[in-house]
Formats: structure tokens, sequence, C-alpha cells
């Protein structure tokens, strides 16, 4: 059962598409202080708290404080409380109840899980304006569900962006990108899709193509296409300020800029130099916006990813004068232990700075709202700009997309990737824990930098983070240009990394059916093994995972060791695969086992009464063909799995 309380005038988000009466009495299992702007409630002992999408730490979220408000923060340490997203939900799970809760604020909200006072769930409101959703169910599933229908289907991108992707900041040129395609068919590696980062653009310009670079880019598209490749340009959320740049000029022109509070465009800086911020919020903008892609699907491109828009800001231009002017002080000053920090810290603060979402406004359904109060719905609104205007330009195609930034009711516009990571065993793990979290929210096409965006990877890391990845339907290596080179033929195992993407695409089947049955069925793709089994230690399994209705998987995320413990709830056949043709069975009863998995195996556990199909791989997601598949079965029918295509 669901219901909605409403607490002071909200802002509208749009994240919920249902309309849902708002009850009259109060909210339940909750004590309120409008002095102190918080909803607190009472945990048990034995309570659980699952969700809150792309965060920190564990898939148990107890024992943390989390705020909601989107951040840049390329560092993911454990201490962190904000990433990209604000994804509000969570669940409150022991035997005796699932409380699932929906906090739906469009500006910063904080949860302190057990971090204050171990036995309470904190939550303070930074505007006591929120509109929030109760649900009580029997089952962690049926909560989620009922959540996922009020908030729409998620969404559905196209078959091929199941493939493999290869993608890196720094490729520069059109040739760069014909080697990373001729190194990976070389390497008889199957790859779907290459990334363009910001280098493909002119000058940092949005819906531009460096000419100088990438020469006859509409050939360039077709030639790749042909190959079977998709290129998959970059999206910023800034606007270079340039005299004769279209969508500069029409933006100030038809005022699509987002404003300061006399009414100038406010003024920051990213990868262009000076740029203004198109305002999302604003349906007309938002309509103009996403007609710029059309510039580049016109051009032959299908896929996008949008980078930014928290929105990321290097600075603004009349914070960075303030800064200026107080740097003067320091001119004659000794720089001491205390002025010294002061003085970095000061020169730090032009970057990512909270004070400069108060210093501009959006014009959102009608009222004009200072940006900090609908913070989280920036990136959200970009994505929708992109989504919305796909469903007028090609109504009956799919469009690949993903953004950084996001909230709940981004899920119906396009999927997440997890930002910068590093090329740490730890992300590998956070990865892991990531993914059921986000598919809670309604964030199904999603995944994180596979081998890490930031440091350099080592093969094994990137051999274990491939063997997880070839299970998260955003399956992308991603790295940043002052890093080690990290497309798979740079590595002497390129006959393990060729198993493991020919695994992915033996399991096409099995992940596209699996995602078409989450997506509109409202489930999910990735779930904890608390969400289906209640013994104890099920409760409490942080590395492993359910996927889909016939798997359990058991990722390596350790470095220098060739096996790992698994936690078996029931009895389940083991596949230890080295290749989709090449792999140990075994049926193991319920319990601790410990097994090998060496770099160059996949730990697979097929569950009681289930079947996993397989097909033939190919080089192309377009050469695997759902016919004609094999039918790995634990005491069941290879009849008795429903395909999706
Ligand atoms: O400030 O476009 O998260 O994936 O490679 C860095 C360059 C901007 C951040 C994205 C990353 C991308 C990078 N971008």
């Amino acid at each position: 059962m669901i219901k909605k309380y409403r607490i002071g005038n909200p802002i509208p988000t749009d994240s919920v598409i249902e309309e849902m009466e708002i009850t009259a009495e109060s909210i339940p299992y909750f004590i309120r202080d409008d002095d102190a702007k918080s909803l607190n409630i009472h945990m048990l002992k034995n309570d659980k708290v699952y969700g809150l999408g792309e965060t920190v730490r564990g898939i148990n979220k107890r024992g943390h404080i989390y705020t909601g408000f989107n951040t840049d923060d390329g560092l993911h340490t454990e201490d962190k409380r904000s990433l990209y997203a604000s994804q509000n939900f969570f669940i409150i799970s022991s035997d005796v109840r699932k409380l699932g809760v929906y906090v739906d604020t469009p500006g910063r909200v904080t949860f302190d899980i057990g971090f204050s006072k171990k036995d309470e769930l904190l939550i303070v409101f930074e505007d006591f304006d929120a509109d929030i959703y109760l649900i009580e169910g029997d089952t962690l599933t049926g909560v989620v569900k009922e959540f996922r229908h009020i908030i729409g289907r998620s969404y559905i991108p196209p078959r091929w962006a199941f493939g493999y992707g290869q993608s890196r900041w720094g490729y520069r040129t059109a040739d760069e990108i014909r080697e990373v395609a001729d190194e990976y068919d070389k390497a008889g590696i199957p790859l779907d899709m290459i990334y363009l980062d910001i280098d493909y653009m002119e000058d940092f310009k949005d819906f531009t193509v460096s000419d100088e670079k990438f020469p006859n880019f509409k050939e360039f598209v077709n030639e790749m296409k042909d190959r079977g490749i998709h290129l998959v340009p970059i999206i910023d959320a800034g606007i270079k300020i340039e005299e004769g740049y279209d969508v500069y000029e029409e933006g100030v022109e038809n005022g699509y800029f987002c404003k300061k509070e006399n009414g100038d465009d406010l003024v920051a800086a990213v990868w262009p130099g000076r740029v203004h911020f198109p305002d999302f919020l604003n349906d007309e903008a938002r309509e103009w916006f996403g007609d710029k892609y059309k510039v580049l699907l016109d051009l032959g491109i299908d896929g996008f990813w949008n980078d930014m828009n928290e929105p990321a800001i290097f600075y603004t231009e009349d914070h960075l004068k303030e800064v200026f002017d107080r740097i003067d002080d320091y001119k004659d000053m000794e720089l001491n232990i205390y002025s010294y920090f002061d003085f970095k810290e000061l020169v730090a603060s032009i970057g990512n700075n909270e004070s400069d979402y108060r210093r501009f406004y959006h014009e959102y359904k009608g009222q004009k709202i200072r940006h900090d109060k609908v913070h989280n719905l920036y990136g959200f609104n970009m994505t929708r700009a992109a989504g919305e205007a796909f469903e007028r330009l090609c109504p009956d195609r799919r469009i690949l997309m993903f953004s950084r930034s996001s909230y709940i009711g981004m899920h119906r516009y396009g999927g997440v990737w997890c930002g910068d990571n590093m090329s740490w065993w730890s992300h590998l793990l956070l990865n892991v824990r990531q993914m059921p979290a986000l598919n809670m929210c309604g964030f199904l096409y999603s995944g994180a930098d596979i081998g890490g965006f930031a440091a350099d990877v080592t093969e094994d890391l990137l051999l274990r983070w491939t063997a997880f990845g070839i299970f998260t339907p955003l399956f992308r290596n991603h790295s940043a240009f002052n890093t080690r080179r990290q497309e798979m033929y740079q590595f002497e195992s390129k006959d393990v990394f060729k198993n493991l993407v020919e695994l992915r695409y033996a399991l096409l089947p099995y992940i596209y059916s699996e995602f078409m049955k989450a997506a509109l069925e409202y489930d999910m793709l990735f779930k904890p093994l608390a969400f289906e089994y209640d013994d104890d230690r099920s409760l409490e399994i942080e590395d492993q995972l359910l996927y889909g209705e016939s798997i359990m998987i058991a990722p390596v995320y350790e470095q220098n060791v060739t096996g790992r413990h698994v936690y078996l709830p029931e009895k389940m056949k083991m596949i230890r695969f080295r290749a989709y043709d090449d792999y140990d069975e075994e049926i193991l009863e319920k319990g601790d086992h410990y097994l090998r998995a060496d770099l160059n195996e996949v730990l697979v556990f097929i569950r009681k009464g289930h079947v996993l199909p397989l097909a033939k791989p190919g080089m192309r997601t377009t050469n695997v063909c759902s016919e004609d598949l094999i039918y790995l079965c634990f005491e069941a029918e290879p009849g008795s799995y429903n395909i999706r295509r």
C-alpha cells in the first residue's frame, strides 16, 4: 500500500507521474520536528536500510550520513556524503516491517542513517517542503515494484547498447578512433560502441564537430556504422560564450540561459572557457536544447552521454572576482600556518562552490526559482530535454542516452554512469554495491567506468572488473587522458579479455530478456540476496548479487587471489566459465564454499528450477542471434525460459 503525505509547499519535481491524493493525516512512524526541519524514525536493531541509488559504502546503508545534493566530486571515498545523483528512495526492512520511503524534494536533504544515533534514521531538510511517499509491503521486491509504478517505466536503450563500448578522454582524431576499432577487430574482441569525449568538439562547443580532427564527420559515422560500430558523443551542460555560435546566440536572444538576480545571464567557466547554463527547467528552453541533438542525429549519431550536469562549475565570473579581490590581502602577508591554509582554501574555493548555486535562477513552471532550491533537478532535466526531443524527432527509434547527474524521474529518459571512479579494487566493489540500489530507484541502464576513470589500472584489476562488467547493462571501459591506456588490447591477456567479452555477447539473450522484464514489470535486474532469501546470512551478503530470475553472481574484487568465499542461500548449480563454451559445472549445497576463480574465470550460479540460455557470440550484437541457444539448466526444462526479443 502506498500513501502520499505533504510537508509545506513543495516545488514539484515531476519524478512521480501517477496522480495521487495527499493523505490528510500526519506521517506515521516518523516524528516530525518543524523547528529542526526534520523527520525521525526509530530503527529496530535488525532493520536494514536499502536504496539511495548511487552512493558510497554498502548495500545496507546503515551507519553513515548521506546528503542528497548532486555533486561533481571525483574522489568517491567512503567518507563522502554526496556524489552526482540524488535518488532519495530507501526501504527500511526487517522481518517485522518493510517500509519504503520516497523523499521527493528538489533541494538539499540529509539522511543520517544511524550515524549520529545508531537506532535513528534522521532526515533533515534545508527547506521543509517535500512530498513523502510511504510504501508498506510484504516483500522488498513488492515495495520496489509499487514505488516504480508511480515513477513510471524505466528507460529502454537500443539493443546494440547492450554490447561492449570503449571510451577514453583523449581520442583526439578520427584516425585514433579507427585505430581503436582496428585493434579490437584484430584481437577478435567484440565491440559495438566507441565513445567520443569532449575532444571531438570544436573548442568544446556542444553540437559542433571539429572539422580539422574529424573531417567529413558524417561519412566517418557511416564508415563506422558499416563496420557495426556506433559512435557515441558526449554533450556538456555549459554553452560557450562566443559570438557567431548559434547555440549561444539563440540562447541569449530567447532568454534560455540561467539568469542572475539582476537578470543578466550567469557567466561560469567549464571546458569551453566562459559559458552560460541552459535553463533546462524552463519548458521552452528545454525543448529548444533538445532539438539541438538533431544536429548530430542528422549526421547518423544514435547515442549520447550527458556530462557536467550537476552542474559542475570551474568558477563563476562573480566569485572569481571576489577571490581576486581577497587575494590582494595576502600579497604583503607572510603566509604562516593559518594564513597558508586560508589562502589555499580561498583559491581552491573557486571550483564547484556551493555558494555559486545561489547566484542564479530558473524559470520553472511559471516561477522564478533560485537554483539551489531545485539543484537536484538540473541533470534530470538536461537528459529529459534530450529524451523528449527523441520522442518528437524519432518516435520509432530508441536512442542511447545516459547521464552523469540524476534525480528520480530521469530514469524514464536515460540511464546513468557512476562518474569519475578510480582504478581501485574498492571501486570495483562499490560498482557491485551500487547496481541494486540504482535499480531500486528505476535506473536500470547503468554501469561504472570499467577499469576505473582516474589512476592507472593494472591488468588483473581490468580483468576482474570486466568479469563483473559483463553483467552491467552499460558495459563501458572508460579512462582519463592522463592515465595508463586501458583498452583491452593493450594488455598481455588479450585472449582472456576476448573470452570475457564473448561471454557477455553469449549472455545477450539472457541479459536483454531480463532487462526487458525488469523494465516492463517494474522490477530490478540486480538484487541483493536479501530480496529473495530471508535466512540471516543472506541478509548480510554485500558482495554477491542475484541477476535476473535465473542466476546469482559472485564477482572477485581482491587482488592476488585465485578464488573467493561464496555463500549459497540454497542448493545451486555452479558454472565456472573460462569461455562461453568452456566451463565446469558442479552442483553445490546450501552453505559456505571457497571456490576457485582464477583471473580467467567467472563464477555464475544457476538457481534451482531455472535456466540460463547462451547464444553463440559474434563480433557485434547484430551477429548474436536469439535462436539456436544452448540452455544451462538446474532442475528445469529449457522451454520454461521466456526469451524477450
Ligand atoms: O571534468 O569530458 O565524468 O567521464 O571523460 C572532466 C571529460 C569532464 C568528466 C566525466 C568524464 C569525462 C570528462 N568529464
